[in-house]
């Protein structure tokens, strides 16, 4: 029995040892010392002994209980310590790491070409004006010289909401809104904004897009100045070696009409698949506002004149930025506009 009573000693010791954490060590604990473990089964069986051997074996299992009760205590201690240690590592930050880095935020390419041409305009001394998408028949048409039943009215393009309002086709109702509150004041705004074409989309023609005009009205305004004008504008956008040409052209409001083009950027003249070997490429109308539009907002045609103009900064942006579907500026893939980075902080 005394050696049945030493090996058992030795196997708790080893299980103790072997013991990785306060449950295992626990679990060791209730296997041995518990009531139904080996040491209560040898103080039951006792009684079987001869007397005299009795309080011999007694000392002994209770000397074995105490060591054994002894050495898992220490053990016990020794595991909570380790895992304290190891829950303070996980949770412990390392502030030397360096931190993530923050992804700036870039600006939608046409947002760019607006806010590009917004600081041209505001340089020269001009004022944005803004004004409703969904317009009246007549700050949209009438007043531009349009009047009902004219050819370029063309119903089947526009967005209507009932019989005289519509989502505006373009942003010279702003304008002629501005002219009417002027009061024959003289004016100097740009009015950017979106309109509304019935269209079909494809990688050219979208039927909601963006529109920047602008228009000067005052004494002694001349085609000149508005020739001077968008030269400064053309060689801002497209690089100070750009040449402008004005062909004429014809728009309901305007009187003389034109359009403008700038030289080829991309093969300075001599031609390529962007000028379409033409060596030019066009980028907006324009012209002397038309006498009968003066006259509705109030002007008096003889004593002033203006001129006016009106760009895509989607076709701008897709001539700038080499983008070949009108499409891209309005899906939103981060893929695409994350290509264009803010120009300043
Ligand atoms: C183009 C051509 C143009 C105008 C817009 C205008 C406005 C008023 C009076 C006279 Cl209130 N004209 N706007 C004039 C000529 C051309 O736009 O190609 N736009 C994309």
């Amino acid at each position: 029995m005394k050696e049945q009573l030493h090996e058992l000693k030795e196997q708790v010791m080893l299980k103790i040892k072997e013991s990785n954490t306060v449950k295992e060590l626990n679990d060791v604990r209730v296997a041995y010392l518990g009531k139904k473990g080996p040491i209560t089964d040898l103080l039951k069986g006792m009684g079987k002994l001869p007397a005299e051997e009795r309080p011999k074996m007694g000392a002994l299992v209770n000397e074995i209980r105490e060591s054994v009760t002894e050495i898992l205590e220490e053990r016990k201690v020794l595991l909570e310590q380790q895992a304290i240690q190891e829950q303070l590592e996980n949770e412990s930050i390392d502030v030397t790491l360096p931190g993530r880095p923050v992804e700036l935020g870039n600006h939608h390419p046409l947002t760019r070409v607006v806010e590009e041409i917004e600081d041209f305009f505001i340089s020269m001394g001009y004022e944005i004006a803004e004004g409703p998408e969904v317009e009246k028949d007549y700050y949209n048409f009438e007043a531009l010289n349009l009047p009902k039943g004219h050819p370029a009215r063309d119903m089947q393009d526009s967005f209507y909401i009932t019989e005289d309002i519509l989502l505006r086709t373009h942003t010279s109702p702003v304008q002629a809104r501005t002219m009417e509150a002027k009061d024959g004041a003289a004016i100097k705004i740009i009015c950017p904004g979106k309109v509304y074409r019935r269209d079909s989309d494809d990688a050219t023609h979208s039927h909601q897009f963006t529109q920047i005009e602008g228009l000067v009205v005052g004494e002694n305004i001349r085609m000149s100045d508005l020739k001077g004008t968008l030269d400064l504008l053309a060689k801002k956008l497209f690089g100070a070696e750009r040449e402008i040409r004005l062909r004429p052209s014809f728009f309901p409001f305007t009187e003389p009409s034109v359009e403008m083009d700038i030289s080829c950027f991309k093969c300075g003249g001599s031609g390529c698949n962007v000028c379409k070997r033409t060596g030019w490429i066009e980028i907006l109308g324009a012209g002397m506002v038309h006498p009968n539009v003066l006259e509705m907002a109030g002007y008096n045609p003889e004593e002033v004149t203006g001129f006016a103009f009106g760009m895509g900064p989607e076709r701008i942006a897709m001539l700038k930025y080499g983008v070949e579907d009108i499409r891209h500026f309005y899906t939103n893939d981060i893929r695409f506009i994350s290509q264009f980075h803010r120009t300043e902080a």
